[in-house]
């Protein structure tokens, strides 16, 4: 593993951490003392950050309450007042940005220059955005309603960006939320927390609950009047499950295994940057990562060189460290898991391309070749930075291998030809496909999944129609009889 020369300064948030040791939940706007804790790592070192407090039920109820008691101000509060918070807030986050990535790549293991250049900005955009929509709201969504009090349950792969996505939106439109981040990665919310506070954020409006899957389990049995929740499909069926009958709206963001195609005529040297952007981004724990690679035939060998020489070329290495362009695993369960896969994998025959497992919490990028489509690196989402690489002959072909998959969250559509390529686009069944490109977000651009990916969208008038409820209807004229 190479270490270069220039890590970030990590000193502010070293100190940041120390002056507060161990963190309690943030309720009704202020920070709860710790109660019983448990402790978040660097996953690049195993180093413990700090403690943070394992959310009860009793926590989540007082959570729920203090976001009950915030909502009717808060929704009552005209459109611009609100979107004056969210300004707020995100320029806030644009001052702290450095300090923000620094922290997160610590908690995370990403590499710095994702969580400086990619994360945060992204986190900033989604409330700038969204203090649009707060603006917009009376006069693009006439008669529509907040739906009360939402609880958020996000994932460890983007932990500020996953915040953003859900309580920019869910502001926006008047509701309060409670937001659970996950057990991995929980110190960029509580710093968000901080934020909040520091801006003046009215008390209840967003309320943060530390904790793991029994916190989540619980905020989910809470008497709140929606449920967003991004993670693993397993447990968004069984969220599913839990919320039959219940009225709670639901959305959900799983899994993916998502097709990236590269045509016949594409630019192979661009399509091998998407790669590096796709499956090799952020260790490849990405929900939409282009995790089947799936090429033309005819030109798959040349493409393979290309990828292989690029891939050498990756460093691999100290998540703080600005050179590093694949960093550590979040944590030593989930190296465990993409390596159980990966086993399973080359014992049913596929070969293994890289993909090297080093000390610690680090996998190199990798790819698996010769694999069959029944394979179980083909069919279960590795959520690790290896691909699979498989041919096809035909466009029929590649449609039909890219739609073999339970999932349907994104794809990559890389052709030369508009032609071919939104012909090709249109027949994926998937939430989101790029063409020429992999992995692009913008707040404005409606984000999710359909079939095993989930449903409902992020972003977008799409990701706002998601926290209202359905417009009340005026009453109608009626005409006099006769
Ligand atoms: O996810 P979990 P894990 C996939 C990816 C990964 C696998 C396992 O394939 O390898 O899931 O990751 C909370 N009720 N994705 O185990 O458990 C949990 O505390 C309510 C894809 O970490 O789904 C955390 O906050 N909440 C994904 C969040 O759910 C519960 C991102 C996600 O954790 C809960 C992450 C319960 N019963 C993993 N159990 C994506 N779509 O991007 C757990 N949680």
């Amino acid at each position: 593993m190479e270490y270069g020369p220039a890590p970030e300064d990590a000193s502010a948030v070293r100190d940041w951490l120390r002056e507060r040791g161990s963190f309690g939940h943030f309720i009704a706007g202020r920070f709860t003392r710790p109660g019983e804790t448990f402790a978040t790592r660097d996953p690049s070192t195993g180093e413990e950050l700090a403690q943070v407090t394992q959310g009860t039920a009793r926590d989540i109820a007082k959570a729920v309450r203090a976001a009950r008691r915030a909502q009717r101000g808060w929704a009552a509060m005209p459109g611009h007042d609100r979107a004056r918070f969210l300004y707020a807030i995100a320029r806030t986050i644009q001052k702290r940005e450095r300090f923000l990535s620094v922290l997160e790549t610590l908690d995370n293991g990403k590499p710095i220059r994702e969580s400086r250049d990619i994360d945060v900005p992204l986190v900033v955009r989604h409330f700038y955005h969204h203090a649009g929509w707060a603006e917009l709201l009376e006069s693009e969504f006439p008669g529509h309603l907040a739906l009360g009090v939402c609880g958020q349950i996000i994932p460890w792969n983007f932990p500020l960006l996953m915040l953003a996505w859900k309580v920019a939106p869910a502001l926006a439109a008047g509701n309060t939320v409670v937001l659970k981040p996950a057990e991995y990665t929980p110190l960029t919310a509580l710093a968000f927390a901080e934020i909040c506070a520091h801006v003046g954020l009215p008390a209840g409006v967003v309320n943060i609950v530390t904790g793991d899957g029994e916190t989540g389990a619980a905020l989910v049995q809470a008497p709140v009047d929606k449920i967003a929740f991004t993670g693993s499909t397993e447990v968004g069926r069984g969220i599913a499950r839990a919320l039959a009958g219940s009225g709670k709206r639901l959305t959900l963001e799983l899994g993916g295994k998502s097709p990236f195609v590269v045509m016949e005529d594409a630019d192979l040297d661009a399509a091998v940057e998407g790669v590096v952007d796709s499956i090799w981004f952020n260790q490849g724990q990405v929900c939409c990562a282009g995790s089947r690679i799936l090429v033309a035939e005819s030109v798959a060998s040349r493409f393979e060189t290309l990828l292989r020489a690029r891939m050498e070329k990756l460093r691999l290495g100290a998540p703080l460290d600005k050179s590093t362009d694949v960093g550590a695993i979040v944590d030593p369960v989930q190296k465990a898991r993409i390596l159980s896969i990966l086993d399973r994998a080359t014992a049913a025959g596929a070969e293994l391309v890289g993909g090297d497992a080093a000390p610690g919490c680090f996998i190199a990028p990798g790819y698996l070749r010769n694999i069959a489509p029944a394979n179980p690196g083909m069919i279960e989402e590795i959520f690790g930075p290896i691909a699979t690489l498989s041919t096809f002959r035909t466009p029929d072909e590649a449609v039909e291998l890219a739609n073999n998959t339970r999932y349907g969250l994104a794809a990559s559509v890389w052709s030369e030809s508009a032609t071919v390529a939104t012909d090709l686009a249109a027949r994926i069944k998937a939430g989101v496909v790029w063409v020429n490109c992999a992995n692009t977000f913008d707040a404005a651009a409606p984000f999710g999944g359909v079939r095993d990916s989930g449903y409902g969208r992020e972003g977008g008038r799409e990701g706002m129609l998601d926290y209202l409820s359905v417009p009340v209807s005026a009453p109608r004229e009626t005409a006099p009889a006769g």
